[in-house]
């Protein structure tokens, strides 16, 4: 095996033996075949798109078989045979829909879009069609980067089309750089050009699910969520999906099970259409990295919606079910949607009626709900203390959270930031600092959370809005400064998105990819001033100098 996907890889460049995160060899390079598979299907998916030949079923497809390679969704070997499995049949029934509609075949395919084979060859195959399988360390690069971007974007356009938003423009850009990943012929000019058209997309796809979102539970508001606990028996969700969450809501309604959030889900407290469910109590815990301890006290079942898992301790195992891209083998997965139906989620709600309700680890509350609608409806309020003085400058510290021990650099840089600075947030990274009691200025508090990472795209809305208030023309006039942490694939796609957008000067940490080649770096250095990060104290000496 050999991936390099996320900020934990081993030795800072490449798990070779295990995943830092758990991920067997196994899985690993079967989670390539499945990549190398969309790559096939792609090629033949772009050829009927000119042709007009339209087939839902492959953009799906390809969307979720994305979705479950991403970083801590996915260990579960069965279901990526079955994926690479149905890979190979739709690609051929699209291959025979086009020659039917009077196509060509090119007698010069790329492998990915010829071969074939049974389950117990797939191992085989699998490790042929690996990463290092390109050569050529920057081409290398470049392919990763992007398919990592794509890899993001298509998780995010699972959660919109979850909720009956999709646009046909993503699916075919998806297929397209997928395609390309395979061209040869394409250098490293055109590679870096398609990840900026990822970014473009990244954006586009952000906007769709914060359409999906707010037009189906309206927009986030200023919310305090406790954190403390009720004497009720619970069931904990954690990830991305919104609509688990409600559908598990609405089944739990006057079973005297309670519900509590973990680690993503947190920003689900932020929409009015959860409030009125009186037995969503509260944030139980902290970032995705902490579950083996917090999923231990909750006591009551877990149900992981999406990334991250980690690999269950024994003490939960039994507790914890899994859902849509996410699985683990062993463990008990709720299925999807049939015909318009909700899932079922009744196995937990029983399992819930067994077990005692969660031990406390903490009280009080955490304040959040800014994303773009709440602090353009504070925007006079904000203007006017920037104007002041009262605010010198905003800080963006979206992404995520992680175990290494290099992170606490996090809540330390947040601790240390001048009391006339605010930290705009989004993704699990504000697990770091959303506790700190940071204060207020004039009534706006230092930490602005607008959700989960995919509303990183309301701190661009922002600052695009602060940009046309101000007069200026560049969006990199305004004070702020960005500090991003990130840990796996959906922070790749927000970054390719800001850099889109043309924010300049990111700093990412707590390290750069390992897929970065130096002089791929190189290039994001010179045209974009990206930068990792060192110490707090120099740190902040180059952000407020
Ligand atoms: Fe290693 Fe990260 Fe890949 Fe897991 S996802 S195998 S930790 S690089
Ligand atoms: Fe966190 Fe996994 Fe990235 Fe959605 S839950 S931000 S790491």
């Amino acid at each position: 095996m050999f991936c390099y996907q996320c900020q934990e890889t081993a030795k800072g460049t490449g798990c070779t033996i295990k995943g830092v995160c758990g991920k067997t060899e196994n899985v690993a390079n079967l989670q390539d075949l499945l990549i190398y598979t969309l790559k096939g299907i792609s090629i033949f998916a772009l050829q009927a798109r000119e042709m007009g030949i339209v087939r839902p079923e492959i953009d799906k497809f390809i969307m979720e078989s994305l979705f479950t390679t991403i970083t801590n969704a996915n260990f579960d070997r069965s279901r990526f045979v079955a994926r690479i499995e149905e890979g190979l049949k739709l690609r051929d029934e699209l291959k025979q829909a086009i020659i039917k509609a009077g196509g060509t075949i090119s007698a010069d395919l790329n492998d990915a879009a010829t071969w074939t084979g049974s389950a117990g060859e797939f191992d085989q195959k699998a490790a042929l069609v690996g990463i290092l399988t390109t050569e050529n360390e920057d081409v290398r690069s470049l392919r990763q980067l992007l398919t990592y971007g794509l890899k993001g974007m298509a998780a995010y356009a699972e959660h919109a089309y979850t909720l009956a938003y999709k646009e046909d423009g993503i699916f075919a850009f998806i297929e397209k750089a997928l395609a390309a990943t395979l061209d040869d012929t394409l250098a490293a000019d055109a590679l870096v050009a398609l990840n900026l058209e990822a970014g473009k997309y990244g954006v586009e796809v952000m906007a769709l699910l914060d359409k999906a979102n707010t037009t189906t539970y309206g927009n986030p508001e200023l919310t305090k969520v406790n954190i403390g606990v009720r004497n009720n028996p619970a069931i904990l969700v954690s990830g991305h999906d919104l609509k688990d969450l409600e559908e598990l809501l609405i089944q739990t309604q006057g079973t005297g099970v309670d519900v509590y959030t973990h680690g993503e889900m947190l920003p689900a407290h932020y929409y009015p259409a959860f409030k009125k469910y009186d037995n969503f109590v509260g944030n139980y815990g902290n970032a995705w990295y902490k579950q083996d301890k917090e999923f231990e006290s909750f006591n009551g079942p877990i149900l992981l919606t999406t990334n991250c898992l980690i690999p269950p301790k024994d003490s939960y195992k039994d507790r914890l079910y899994t859902t849509g891209a996410v699985g683990f083998e062993g463990i008990k997965h709720i299925s999807d949607r049939a015909d318009g139906q909700s899932k079922d989620f009744s196995a937990l709600i029983a399992h819930a009626k067994q077990c005692p309700s969660p031990t406390e680890i903490e009280t009080g509350e955490i304040i959040g709900g800014f994303a773009h609608n709440q602090v353009l409806a504070l925007a006079d309020k904000v203007v006017e203390a920037v104007k002041s003085g009262a605010i010198k400058r905003f800080f963006v510290m979206a992404g995520c959270d992680g175990r290494m021990k290099s992170r606490d650099y996090y809540a330390n840089f947040a601790e240390a930031l001048p009391k006339d600075t605010v930290i705009l947030t989004a993704g699990c990274a504000k697990y770091k600092y959303n506790k700190l009691n940071l204060g207020d200025i004039g009534g706006i508090p230092r930490v602005l959370d607008a959700g989960q990472c995919n509303d990183s795209y309301s701190l661009a809305v922002i600052a695009l809005k602060l940009k046309e208030v101000f007069g200026l023309d560049d969006v990199n006039q305004l004070p702020i400064s960005y500090n991003i942490a990130w840990y796996e694939q959906k922070a790749v796609i927000v970054l390719l998105a800001l850099l889109y957008l043309g924010v300049k000067n990111i700093h990412l940490g707590p390290t750069l990819p390992a897929f970065l080649s130096p002089n791929v770096a190189k290039v994001l250095v010179e045209n974009f001033g990206i930068a990792g990060i060192t110490n707090v104290e120099d740190d902040l000496k180059i952000f407020l100098g």
